[in-house]
């Protein structure tokens, strides 16, 4: 690996961390019990700050300030048109603050510094003036109804959403959460992963700068079994979206029906295949599958996860994918170059660490990689195994960091069965220029995006779900708009029918 001396050396960031309360009814404000919990470096496992840890009380507190600028107002009766403004607004101060929000992103969670600036600040202001451009076309139908009555639907926000984000993409989530829920005149309260909670601070206090009213939007840092499980089992909470594990998933959905059957949306794990055919370049398809699995440290929900290559360029792409691996850039994720920094957490590391013991005692065959890298942090080499099956635990599990697993098919017909052969269904990639094959793949695959020739393409207008255990509903696109609205059918009797 070209490895940066980085690694032991960590480059110190050029900003200090301004806020880390809770942010209840537009002020910052300490957490009821006065407890703090340390957020950490990935890179050194140092703590970067104490921030305020909120738990059930803070959160009835969030979700009053909510509720009361959902049903007093002003924000979901100020006109459409002026809820796009501040929306606007924000995108332009997201913008304007990228080297902050980018350097707080990469700090608390150890990606690449060049793809939290270049990549991911631009796709969140993006995916804000999508929405805000959203804010005043929401309108409702009228319905050619049998009888004398003259109806139409109204589109309404659902009410306070509470919203449950992960550490992978903290301010990636933030924005497709709060952008749709925002757009259609939705209060909020959003519980930041406990690994990551600092960006979404900052774009918080960035959002009502843009001219947000108090109670709105109200972010509290805390741990899932404490604040998560309260938000997600709160009276007064008309929605809920997650985005995390199946495991969770299923907790938080039991805890919606078990205290007011509140509406959830679920954005869970995968363990999407990637399909290389016979007739690819296979150059190329090293290259994407690379991407595909190993971006953001691996720790994607639609990592490319299952590499299936055809019979007759398997030897050849295990060769170039162990090539891609050892030339993959690995350190200080603020140094210029780098493709891949420290994993989140001890915990992930670990996990990802446990899941290469096991491939090697399946009998997988471990092409490259398998170790740590330094000696300090949650660093991890890039690592191939090849000759993998599917009853083999790598294959079926969410790994989460840097593990390609590569897979040899021969016929169409046995491929669709080994890559639905999963209790997940988020993407698939499909690498060929045979449109039959394409259209074939595209049509068998019981997944929620297929990329062909491309990969992890997250345009904003792009809906975003899974099929099977990796969720319910969809996100960004049009179709995340219904997420937070009612729909009010509105019957009227007519006295002349005639008209
Ligand atoms: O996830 P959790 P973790 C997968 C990935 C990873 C594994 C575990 O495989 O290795 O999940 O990661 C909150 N009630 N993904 O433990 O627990 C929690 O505080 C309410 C895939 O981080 O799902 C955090 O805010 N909330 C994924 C959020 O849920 C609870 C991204 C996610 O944490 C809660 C992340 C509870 N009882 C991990 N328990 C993706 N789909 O992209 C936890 N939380």
């Amino acid at each position: 690996y070209s490895t940066s001396s980085a690694v032991d050396n960590p480059i110190t960031p050029s900003i200090k961390v301004d806020y880390t309360q809770l942010l209840i009814n537009g002020n910052f404000v300490d957490s009821a019990s006065g407890k703090t919990f340390p957020t950490y470096d990935p890179r050194t496992g140092d703590v970067i700050a104490h921030v305020s840890e909120g738990d059930a009380e803070d959160i009835d507190r969030a979700v009053s300030a909510a509720r009361k600028a959902f049903d007093e107002g002003p924000w979901p009766r100020m006109t459409a048109y002026e809820r796009s403004e501040v929306l606007f607004r924000f995108a332009d101060l997201l913008d304007k603050h990228t080297e902050e929000l980018a350097t707080l992103e990469t700090w608390d969670n150890g990606k690449p510094y060049e793809q939290s600036a270049k990549i991911e600040l631009p796709m969140i202001s993006r995916v804000i003036r999508y929405y805000a451009g959203w804010a005043d076309k929401v309108h409702g139908l009228t319905v050619p109804a049998d009888g004398p009555y003259h109806v139409q639907t109204i589109n309404e926000p659902i009410g306070v959403a509470g919203q449950i984000i992960p550490w992978n993409f903290p301010l990636i989530m933030f924005a497709w959460k709060v952008g749709p829920a925002l757009a259609c005149g939705c209060t909020i309260v959003l519980k930041s992963a406990e690994q990551t909670p600092l960006s979404a601070l900052l774009a918080a206090k960035l959002l009502h700068e843009a001219g947000l009213p108090p109670g709105v939007l109200n972010v509290v840092s805390g741990f899932g079994r404490t604040a998560g499980a309260a938000l997600s089992s709160h009276m007064a909470v008309d929605k809920l979206a997650f985005t995390g594990s199946s495991a969770t998933g299923k907790i938080v959905l039991t805890s919606a029906a078990n205290s007011n059957l509140k509406p959830v949306t679920l954005e869970l794990g995968g363990k999407s295949p990637f399909i290389v055919c016979k007739d690819a370049d296979v150059d190329k398809a090293v290259e994407l599958a690379h991407f595909a699995l190993f971006f953001n440290q691996g720790q994607c929900c639609c990592a490319g996860s299952r590499t299936y290559v055809h019979e007759s360029v398997y030897d050849e792409f295990i060769e170039k994918a162990k090539t891609r691996a050892l030339k993959r850039s690995v350190g200080d994720p603020f140094k210029a170059g780098i493709e891949q920094g420290p994993q989140i957490d001890s915990t992930q590391f670990k996990k990802i660490l446990g899941y290469i013991k096991s491939g090697v005692e399946s009998g997988a065959t471990l092409v490259t990689g398998g170790e740590r890298l330094g000696n300090k942090g949650y660093y991890i080499q890039p690592t191939v195994f090849a000759n993998v099956k599917e009853d083999m635990l790598i294959a079926q599990d969410e790994i989460f960091g840097p593990v390609q697993s590569i897979l040899k098919f021969k016929d169409m017909d046995e491929l669709i069965r080994r890559a639905n052969q999963t209790r997940y269904g988020l993407a698939a990639g499909v690498f060929t220029n045979d449109l039959d094959t394409a259209n074939t793949l595209t049509r068998a695959l019981r997944v929620g995006t297929v990329w062909i020739n491309c990969y992890d393409v997250f345009d904003a207008s792009i809906p975003f779900g899974g099929y099977k255990m990796s969720g319910q509903g969809r996100e960004k696109g049009v179709h995340c708009l219904s997420n937070y609205l009612q729909v009010k059918a509105v019957v009227t009797k007519l006295k002349n029918p005639a008209w």
